[in-house]
């Protein structure tokens, strides 16, 4: 192993510009709006202020699920949050979401609009709202909902740890990228594992778990993560969640779903926002470009 960084902590630390690396010009220690700015607010009862992360597709996905199953009061306006410039610091995004982070829901359905922040929270409240892809009881909902939290739990290791310290960080400590690199291919065998014996997350059907699960997995093992990453990790001998990727990946409504807020890649597959189910024809990037 390399010499590990010399660094001897301070005993109080202190933030010096910079010390987010990457992400200093939005990362700082405290929480709160940096500025006035009021949220725009669409025709649908559903408004989602979210950017196509994996943390955003979640809620994007879930949201065409129930579409594509006939929830007519699913219908949703998707507003882009640009987390790069800020956005996410503004005062109505905040008072939206006091964390700060895409995703953030406003419910504006009934007398009084509720708020939902957190993407697992997202799901269940959606998944209750139109009891759909959440099993109503015992074993089924409770083997959903802990796959749902196993999800809530591990992705920060994956994104935060592994993809942080491998990609983003200004140099490379293998310390950090071992330990991490370590924790991800446990994460992929407890999946791959799971997935020899179940079709899907919860049991032999479709759930918020998956959706939840697959935008970070599904991505990783399909080595769309952290550049070179599926080489590092080995990604091809997770043969069981390559099957499970595979078949959500075919979802017509998981397609949908990943175009919404979406700031990079094809431009046909960017849809910076969703106001209609009619977008996807008329407002994807290219056709924007093209002038229609
Ligand atoms: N646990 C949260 C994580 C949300 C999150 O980390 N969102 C990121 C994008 S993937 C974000 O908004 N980052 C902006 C920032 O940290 O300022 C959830 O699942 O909703």
């Amino acid at each position: 192993m390399t010499e590990p960084l010399e660094y001897t902590p301070p005993d109080v630390w202190t933030w010096k510009p910079g010390n987010g690396g990457r992400f200093a010009s939005i990362n700082r220690p405290i929480a709160g709006a940096t500025q006035e700015k009021e949220l725009p607010v669409g025709r649908h009862p559903l408004q989602l202020y979210s950017l196509a992360t994996p943390n955003g597709v979640k809620v994007t996905v879930m949201l065409e699920e129930l579409l594509a199953l006939g929830h007519a009061g699913a219908e949703y306006d998707a507003w882009l949050i640009r987390i790069s410039d800020g956005d996410q610091f503004g005062s109505g995004f905040v008072g939206v979401n006091p964390n700060s982070k895409i995703p953030a829901l406003l419910d504006r359905s009934g007398a009084q609009p509720v708020r939902v922040f957190e993407s697992g929270a997202i799901l269940v409240y959606l998944a209750e709202k139109f009891g759909a892809f959440l099993p109503k009881g015992g074993a089924a909902r409770a083997e959903c909902l802990s796959w749902l939290f196993w999800q809530m739990g591990s992705a920060p290791y994956l994104g935060g740890g592994f993809g942080h310290f491998y990609a983003y960080a200004p140099s490379k400590i293998e310390y950090a990228i071992d330990r991490f690199a370590m924790e991800v291919k446990r994460q992929l065998d407890v999946l791959d594992r799971r997935l020899a014996e179940s079709e899907y997350l919860a049991g032999p059907e479709y759930t918020v778990a998956d959706i939840a699960v697959w935008p970070w997995y599904g991505a990783l093992v399909k080595g769309l993560l952290y550049g070179e990453s599926g080489r590092f990790l080995q990604v091809q001998d997770y043969k069981n969640v390559l099957r499970w990727d595979e078949t959500i990946a075919a979802r017509v409504a998981v397609q949908r779903g990943q175009k919404v807020n979406r700031i990079s890649g094809p431009p046909s597959d960017q849809l910076h926002e969703r106001h209609d189910a009619g977008d996807f024809d008329t407002k994807t990037q290219d056709k924007v470009a093209a002038g229609h």
